[in-house]
C-alpha cells in the first residue's frame, strides 16, 4: 500500500494503526476489519478511561493497545483522528519515516458512493449541515450528515448507493492530512482565526482549510462565500465551477455567472434565470449569521438539484442545531432559545445582538477568559434582567448589574421558572452562558438537556 494507490486501497491485510479511540477511531477501527485489516487501534488514555468501546473493539478483532502508542513505524498505514495533532511526537517521526498516514475522514470518503458535500469554514459550520441535510431530505434525497458534527463518516459509509449525499462537515483537523480527498461540492462559509492552539499560525490554519480545494477538477462546485476575501483567495486553488453566496449585498445586475444572494426579502439564486430558493419570512431564527448559512445551504441544495418548495419548506422547519442558539418554541408568547454551547462571551454577544424584543438572559458558570464588562452594549437596553448562575455569578452582577437587574440563582431550573414569571409576551429567554458549565453540569449538553426539560415543563403546565 502506497499513497500511489490510496483511491482505491486494499484495506485486505493491511496493517493499520488507529490513533484516538473515541468516536471518530472506534468507527475507523470498525470500518477497516470489516474490510480485512489487521487494525492496532491506540490511544494515550487507559482502558479504564475509555469504557465499554474497548470490550466492543477486541470483540471485532481490533488489538488494542492503551496508555502509550506501539512502535508506529512498523505499520503500513495510520489513520488519525481529529483530536490527534499530526506535527508532534511519534506520529510526526512515523510520517518522516514513510508510513502513510490519512485523517478518518478520508478513509471514508474514499469508500463512500454517491456524492460528497463538504462544509468547512471557521462559523456556521453545523448550522450550514444540518439545514442542508433538511432540504435534501425534504426533497427525498438519501443524505447522511456526518464528519465534525458529531458521527464519524466511516460509520455511515455501508448502503451508499450513486444516489446518495454525504453531508460532511469538516473542520481544519480533518481536512490537514488529507491526500486525494475530493467533494465533489465544497462549501467554504468564512475565514477568522481559530485553533491557534493546535495549528502553528493563521497561514497553517487556512492552509489546512484551503485543502477542501485542491484535488477538486473542474466537474465539481465550490460553494463560496463571495463577501469574504480570506475565503475567495483561498478559493484561487480550485480548479471547480465557483457559485458565490453574498449574504449581505446583492451582485450587479452585469455581473456573470451563478451566484447566490438576498434581494427584497428572498433568497435568489441566477444563472440565467432568477429562481427564488426562500423568503425572509420563512427563517424562524433570528440574526444575520444564521441567515448566511441558510443561504449557503440553499444555493448548494438547489446545485444539488432540490427544488424550491423543499428548500422553503426545511427552512420554515429548521429550529438550529441542539443547544447552538436553538429556538425550543414559546411558552404564552415568550419565546425560548437554548444556546447552551456558547461558553464564550463573544458568542454571548452575538447571540444578544441577534434580538431585537426584549432578552431575559440566563448566564454564568466557570468563566474562560474575558470580563462579562465586555456584554455592555449588547445589553444594555435590549436585556430585561439577567439570571446569573455558577461561579462566576457575581462577576455578573459586578458588570452588568447597573444595566438592568441581575438576580443571582443557585439552579436553571429556578432560574428559568423566575424567567418566565417575569417575561412579558414577546420577549426572548435565553440561555447562553459565555462559560464552560463545568461547575453545576456534566458537559453543555447537560446544561442544554436541562433547560430544555424546564421548558417543557412550562409548556405542559399550560404556564398561563
Ligand atoms: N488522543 C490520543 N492522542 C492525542 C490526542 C487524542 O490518543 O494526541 C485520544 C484521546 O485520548 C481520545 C481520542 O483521541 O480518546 C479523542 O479523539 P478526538 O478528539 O478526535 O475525538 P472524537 O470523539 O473522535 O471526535 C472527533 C472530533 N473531535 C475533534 O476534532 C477534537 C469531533 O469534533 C467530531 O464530531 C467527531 O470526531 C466525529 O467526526 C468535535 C470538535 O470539538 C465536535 N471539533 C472541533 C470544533 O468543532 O471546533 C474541531
Amino acid at each position: 500500500m502506497s499513497a500511489g494507490n490510496l483511491k482505491t486501497p486494499d484495506w485486505n491485510a493491511a496493517r493499520v494503526a488507529v490513533i484516538g479511540l473515541a468516536r471518530s477511531g472506534v468507527a475507523a477501527c470498525m470500518f477497516l476489519r470489516k474490510r480485512g485489516a489487521s487494525v492496532v487501534g491506540t490511544d494515550l488514555r487507559t482502558a479504564a478511561d475509555l469504557g465499554d468501546a474497548i470490550q466492543k473493539l477486541q470483540e471485532a478483532g481490533v488489538e488494542t493497545s492503551l496508555g502509550a502508542y506501539p512502535d508506529l513505524t512498523r505499520f503500513d498505514g495510520i489513520i488519525l483522528s481529529p483530536g490527534v495533532d499530526p506535527s508532534q511526537g511519534p506520529v510526526a517521526q512515523a510520517a518522516a519515516s514513510g508510513v502513510f498516514i490519512l485523517p478518518e475522514l478520508e478513509l471514508g470518503a474514499l469508500a463512500a458512493r454517491g456524492r460528497i458535500v463538504c462544509i468547512t469554514g471557521t462559523k456556521g459550520k453545523s448550522t450550514t449541515t444540518v439545514s442542508l441535510h433538511a432540504m435534501l431530505r425534504e426533497a427525498g434525497f438519501d443524505a447522511r450528515a456526518v464528519g465534525n458534527i458529531g458521527d464519524p463518516i466511516t460509520a455511515h459509509v455501508d448502503g451508499s448507493d450513486e444516489q446518495t449525499v454525504f453531508v460532511t462537515e469538516a473542520s481544519s483537523f480533518q481536512l490537514e492530512t488529507t491526500r486525494n480527498f475530493r467533494p465533489d461540492c465544497a462549501v467554504f462559509l468564512n475565514l477568522f482565526a481559530d485553533h491557534l492552539d493546535r495549528h502553528p499560525g493563521f497561514e497553517a490554519y487556512a492552509a489546512a482549510k484551503a485543502r477542501i480545494f485542491v484535488n477538486q477538477t473542474e466537474s465539481d462546485a465550490a460553494i463560496v462565500n463571495g463577501e469574504d476575501a480570506g475565503v475567495l483567495e483561498l478559493a484561487r486553488k480550485t480548479r471547480a465551477r465557483v457559485i458565490p453566496f453574498r449574504p449581505r449585498t446583492p451582485p450587479a445586475a452585469s455581473a456573470a455567472g451563478e451566484v447566490a444572494y438576498f434581494d427584497e426579502h428572498e433568497a435568489r439564486f441566477r444563472s440565467g434565470a432568477t429562481v427564488t430558493l426562500f423568503h425572509d419570512a420563512d427563517v424562524q431564527i433570528p440574526g444575520s449569521a444564521v441567515r448566511a448559512n441558510l443561504l449557503a445551504a440553499a444555493a448548494t441544495a438547489h446545485h444539488l438539484g432540490v427544488s424550491s418548495e423543499s428548500i422553503s419548506a426545511a427552512v420554515r422547519r429548521f429550529r438550529g442545531v441542539p443547544h447552538t442558539f436553538e429556538r425550543l418554541g414559546e411558552v404564552r408568547g415568550v419565546a425560548f432559545f437554548n444556546d447552551s454551547k456558547a461558553t464564550t462571551l463573544e458568542s454571548v454577544e452575538a447571540a444578544l445582538r441577534s434580538f431585537e424584543t426584549p432578552v431575559i438572559a440566563i448566564m454564568g458558570g466557570r468563566l474562560k477568559a474575558g470580563s462579562f464588562r465586555s456584554l455592555r452594549d449588547a445589553v444594555a437596553g435590549r436585556a430585561r434582567s439577567i439570571y446569573a448562575i455558577g461561579e462566576s455569578r457575581a462577576l455578573i452582577r459586578e458588570a452588568l448589574g447597573d444595566l438592568c437587574p441581575v438576580h443571582e440563582t443557585d439552579r436553571l431550573e429556578a432560574a428559568v421558572a423566575a424567567a418566565h414569571r417575569e417575561a412579558r409576551e414577546g420577549d426572548t429567554i435565553l440561555l447562553s452562558p459565555g462559560c464552560s458549565s463545568f461547575d453545576m453540569f456534566r458537559d453543555y449538553a447537560e446544561r442544554g438537556n436541562i433547560f430544555r426539560q424546564a421548558f417543557r415543563d412550562l409548556s405542559l403546565q399550560g404556564a398561563a
